[in-house]
């Protein structure tokens, strides 16, 4: 007889709280770490994370856990083992248009399955300057396509230059390899807060539709030059971008940047083959995409298959009818997307990711983090932070590395330390001021749109402090 009690994958799954019980596995094994949660070095919140199951795919993320002690701590936990017969779950049904997409971090939390949308939970978001790929926030409209790289081509056309067909390979070792690290955000970041005001249309993202990674790759104007297009034109031109992720109706995603960014040397735009000095994850674009670094993240197109100079932008659904900002009075019977311009440059944002809405924090000293960005390559100068509602404020410190100017890519995360007396109820507000002194909007109302895009108001969490 087995020393241990047997349970499934879904027993376990049941033990999520410490009401429930907090269980994981490890390997086989399974543990009820509900009295640890507290003593965690590493925080209650991110034990949490795994409750309910596997802890390898977190504990991948820290080093930390694999030393022997920590294996040694986790063995007095122990309660059971799971089942013999607890195999991989079953391939898909057959028929399923995302049968096909690739395995995903659970840390991750999901807004949508099919297809796949989901964030990095607020408590991992700003932990790291750079975004683990597994947990980089996930935008995508369609199925993930099934790319063989042996057979991949690029192609690139348009009046002005010659059509090129350029294998991996070719791409790798025909263009000097550039490495630019920036910031994606999704135009509908922070979108429910935005339907908190009226309902919109939409994903409900919360703060994390938005990571940062280092891109390496192409620059989109070598492989432009390359094919023989001059980096001065008369008139308007764009460069549009294909992915291969089609719709039932054949139609691909598609979206477009102006000429002159595509050609700029300064605005470092990629064509991106590896993230974070691995080759680019299947949800992210493999095994080539765009990268258009302080632009909306919808044209930074993802397994990209074709690169089109032309005289008007993408004839995409995505670039005509969607992506647009509107002001609150127009509504879906008004609404005419000719008459606003596609949103490329974002503006300035910023979020709390510590603490969390409606925690209970202890008396004594505070820490409150998060992240803040601007659009255009503008850097973020400061950030301000008030626990009052927006009475008084305080400037928060700015870590890390003053960007090149006017090619401020990335994030910054930022912290404040402050005392808080027990009892009190804190309303924290960040807001983030840009190069351009460009400031956020304090509240939402004023900048309601039908879609939820562009939500950067100031952020506003409200705690407790323990008694
Ligand atoms: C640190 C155990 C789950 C994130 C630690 C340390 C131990 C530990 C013993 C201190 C290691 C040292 O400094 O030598 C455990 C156990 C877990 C668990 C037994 C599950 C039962 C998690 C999860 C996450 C996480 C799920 C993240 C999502 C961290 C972090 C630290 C840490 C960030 C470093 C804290 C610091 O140094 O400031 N953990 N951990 N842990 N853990 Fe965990
Ligand atoms: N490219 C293709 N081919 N298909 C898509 O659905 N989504 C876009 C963009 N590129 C998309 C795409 C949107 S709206 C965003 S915000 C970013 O990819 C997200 O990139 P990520 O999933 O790597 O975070
Ligand atoms: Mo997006």
């Amino acid at each position: 007889a087995p020393r241990y009690p047997r349970y499934t994958r879904e027993e376990v799954g049941r033990h999520r709280t410490p009401q429930d019980r907090v269980w994981v596995t490890h390997g086989t094994d399974v543990f009820d770490v509900t009295d640890f949660v507290e003593l965690h070095p590493g925080g209650a919140d991110k034990i949490l994370l795994a409750a309910g199951g596997a802890l390898e795919p977190f504990w991948a993320l820290y080093a930390v856990h694999s030393q022997p002690h920590v294996l040694e701590l986790l063995r007095e936990y122990k309660v059971g083992e799971l089942s013999p017969e607890e195999a991989p779950p079953a391939a898909a049904a057959t028929g399923d248009p995302f049968a096909g997409d690739p395995p995903r971090h659970p840390g991750l939390r999901v807004n949508s399955q099919k297809p796949f949308n989901a964030e990095p939970p607020a408590e991992l978001l700003a932990e790291r300057f750079l975004t683990p790929n597994e947990l980089f926030f996930t935008r995508n409209h369609l199925p993930v396509p099934a790319v063989d790289p042996g057979s991949y081509r690029l192609r690139v056309e348009g009046p002005g230059g010659r059509a090129l067909s350029l294998s991996l390979p070719e791409l790798r070792s025909r263009f000097p390899k550039h490495e630019v690290t920036a910031t994606l955000q999704c135009a509908g970041n922070r979108r429910a807060e935005m339907s908190q005001v009226r309902p919109v249309k939409g994903l409900p993202w919360d703060i994390g539709a938005i990571s940062t990674a280092r891109w390496g790759g192409a620059r989109l104007r070598d492989v432009l030059l390359h094919a023989g297009f001059e980096e001065e034109r008369e008139g308007e031109w764009h460069v549009c971008f294909e992915g291969l992720d089609a719709d039932a109706g054949g139609a691909p995603y598609g979206a477009s940047i102006p000429y002159g960014r595509a050609v700029s040397p300064a605005a470092d735009v990629l064509l991106a083959y590896e993230m974070n000095g691995e080759e680019l994850p299947r949800d992210h674009g493999f095994p080539v995409r765009v990268v258009v670094p302080g632009v909306v993240g919808a044209r930074s197109v993802k397994w990209l298959r074709r690169v089109a100079v032309s005289p008007a932008e993408s004839p995409s659904h995505w670039q005509q009818n969607d992506y647009k900002g509107f002001s609150p009075c127009v509504d879906w019977d008004t609404v005419d997307y000719k008459t606003a311009p596609a949103i490329q440059e974002l503006p300035v944002q910023s979020a709390i990711t510590h603490p969390r809405p409606g925690a209970a924090v202890p008396a004594g000293e505070l820490t409150v983090k998060g992240y803040a960005w601007s659009g255009g390559g503008r850097p973020v100068v400061r950030v301000d932070v008030s626990l009052d509602g927006g009475r008084t404020w305080r400037v928060a410190r700015l870590a890390g590395e003053r960007p090149p100017p006017e090619r401020a890519w990335a994030w910054v995360l930022w912290e404040l330390q402050a005392p808080v007396a027990a009892g009190a109820e804190l309303e924290i507000v960040c807001k983030a001021v840009d190069g351009s002194y460009n400031v956020q909007p304090d509240s939402v109302a004023p900048i309601w749109n039908l879609r939820g895009v562009l939500s950067n108001a100031w952020h506003r969490v409200r705690v407790s402090v323990r008694d």
